[in-house]
C-alpha cells in the first residue's frame, strides 16, 4: 500500500538526518499530553540506543506525574531563560532538533527560542499542518498518534524495541486514541499494541496508570463539572464550565476526562468544556462525534487540533464565550 511505503521512506530520511548529527534537542507541544510525552520519550530511548546524545525540554512549568511511570521521565527538563544547557549539549547548543506532536511555533512555547536553524530541524506529528519547522516535515493527519509514527523509525532502524520502549510507544497510542476507541483508531494501531504486548508491555498496568488513577480532589472536582452540563441548540451542543474557582489547586490533566464526557450525551454531536483558568479568560476543549468540525471552530479562536478533538482560548465572561463559541459552531450546520 502507498502509506507503507510513505512510512518507509519519512522514516528512512529521518533516520538519515539522525546519523548526520550527534546532539539533539527534542521537544512537544504546550500542555503536554500523553502522546506527547511518549513520542518524546520513545524517540529519547531510540536515538540512546543509535549512540546518540539528546535532551529533551518542554515549554512547560513542570512535568505531568501520570506519566512518571515511563521510563526516562525523570530527565524531561523545562524552559527558562536561564536554562544551561551545556551540561547536556556542546557549547549548550542544540545541533539537531526533533519535534514531536507540534503543529506550529505557537504550541511548541518557548522551546522555539532554542531551536537550530531550520534544515536541522525534523518534525513528526499528526496534526493538520501549520508551520513547515524545516525541509524533513513529516506529517499524517491519518494516524492516530504521532506515537504511531515514531514506531516507523524503530521499524527502520533495526532497533530492537525493550519493555521501556514498549511501553512509551503503547502510552502513547493508547492515549491518544482514548483507549483504541476513537474514529482514529486504525488496525495499525492494533497491530503495534500486539508487538508491544508481546515484548511484555501489560496493558491493564498502562491504563490504569493513565486513566484510572484519579485523585479525591480530582474526581470532585469531576463531579462539579458534571453537574454544570448545560444543553445548547436543541441538545446538539452539550457544556462543562468549570470557575477560575473551582479549578484552584485542581491539576489539569486530572480533569481531562470532562471533555470526553461533555460529548458523551446521547443525541448531541458536540461537547465543550470550558475552563476559566484566570478571570474572563478560558480554555475551551472541543469534541465531536460525527458533524462538527471542532479543529474549524478552534482554528476562529486561534486554537486548532484535530476535527474530532481540538482546544482554544478565548477572553470573555462565561456567557460570551459560550455564544460565541456556538456561533461558529452554527456557521457548520
Ligand atoms: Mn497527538
Amino acid at each position: 500500500m502507498d502509506t507503507i511505503q510513505a512510512y518507509k521512506r519519512a522514516a528512512t530520511e529521518i533516520l538519515t538526518f539522525i546519523e548526520n548529527h550527534n546532539h539533539f534537542i527534542l521537544s512537544a507541544h504546550i500542555n503536554a499530553d500523553g502522546d506527547a510525552y511518549a513520542s518524546m520519550i520513545a524517540v529519547y530511548q531510540l536515538l540512546g540506543a543509535l549512540k546518540k546524545n539528546s535532551v529533551m525540554i518542554l515549554a512547560d512549568e513542570k512535568t505531568v506525574t501520570r506519566y512518571d511511570f515511563l521510563k526516562n521521565f525523570n530527565t524531561i527538563l523545562h524552559y527558562s531563560e536561564q536554562l544551561d544547557l551545556s551540561t547536556y549539549l556542546p557549547n549548550g547548543i542544540a545541533q539537531a532538533a526533533i519535534i514531536l506532536d507540534v503543529p506550529s511555533y505557537f504550541r511548541l512555547g518557548d522551546v522555539r527560542h532554542l531551536l537550530p536553524e531550520s534544515e536541522h530541524v525534523v518534525k513528526i506529528d499528526h496534526h493538520p499542518v501549520e508551520d513547515v519547522f524545516g525541509p524533513i516535515d513529516w506529517v499524517d493527519t491519518k494516524a492516530s498518534s504521532t506515537t504511531s509514527m515514531v514506531y516507523e523509525l524503530y521499524l527502520q532502524s533495526g532497533v530492537q524495541v525493550n519493555l521501556d520502549m514498549a511501553r512509551a510507544l503503547y502510552t502513547g497510542i493508547l492515549y491518544d486514541t482514548g483507549r483504541f476507541s476513537y474514529s482514529n483508531t486504525t488496525d495499525r494501531d492494533y497491530s503495534i499494541a500486539a508487538e508491544m504486548l508481546k515484548i511484555g508491555v501489560r496493558p491493564a498496568e498502562i491504563t490504569s496508570r493513565i486513566f484510572f488513577e484519579n485523585s479525591f480532589t480530582g474526581l470532585k472536582t469531576i463531579g462539579k463539572g458534571l453537574f454544570s452540563l448545560e444543553q445548547h441548540l436543541n441538545g446538539l451542543v452539550n457544556s462543562i464550565y468549570l470557575s477560575s474557582e473551582d479549578l484552584i489547586g485542581q491539576e489539569q490533566s486530572e480533569i481531562e476526562e470532562l471533555a470526553n464526557l461533555s460529548v458523551s450525551v446521547k443525541g448531541g454531536d458536540t461537547g465543550l468544556f470550558i475552563r476559566e483558568i484566570k478571570p474572563d479568560f478560558h480554555k475551551i476543549s472541543l469534541r465531536s462525534k460525527t458533524r462538527v468540525d471542532v479543529n474549524q471552530v478552534a482554528k476562529a479562536f486561534n486554537g486548532g487540533g484535530h476535527k474530532r478533538a481540538a482546544g482554544c482560548r478565548i477572553e470573555g465572561n462565561k456567557q460570551d464565550v459560550i455564544s460565541a463559541l456556538l456561533n461558529e459552531i452554527e456557521k457548520q450546520l
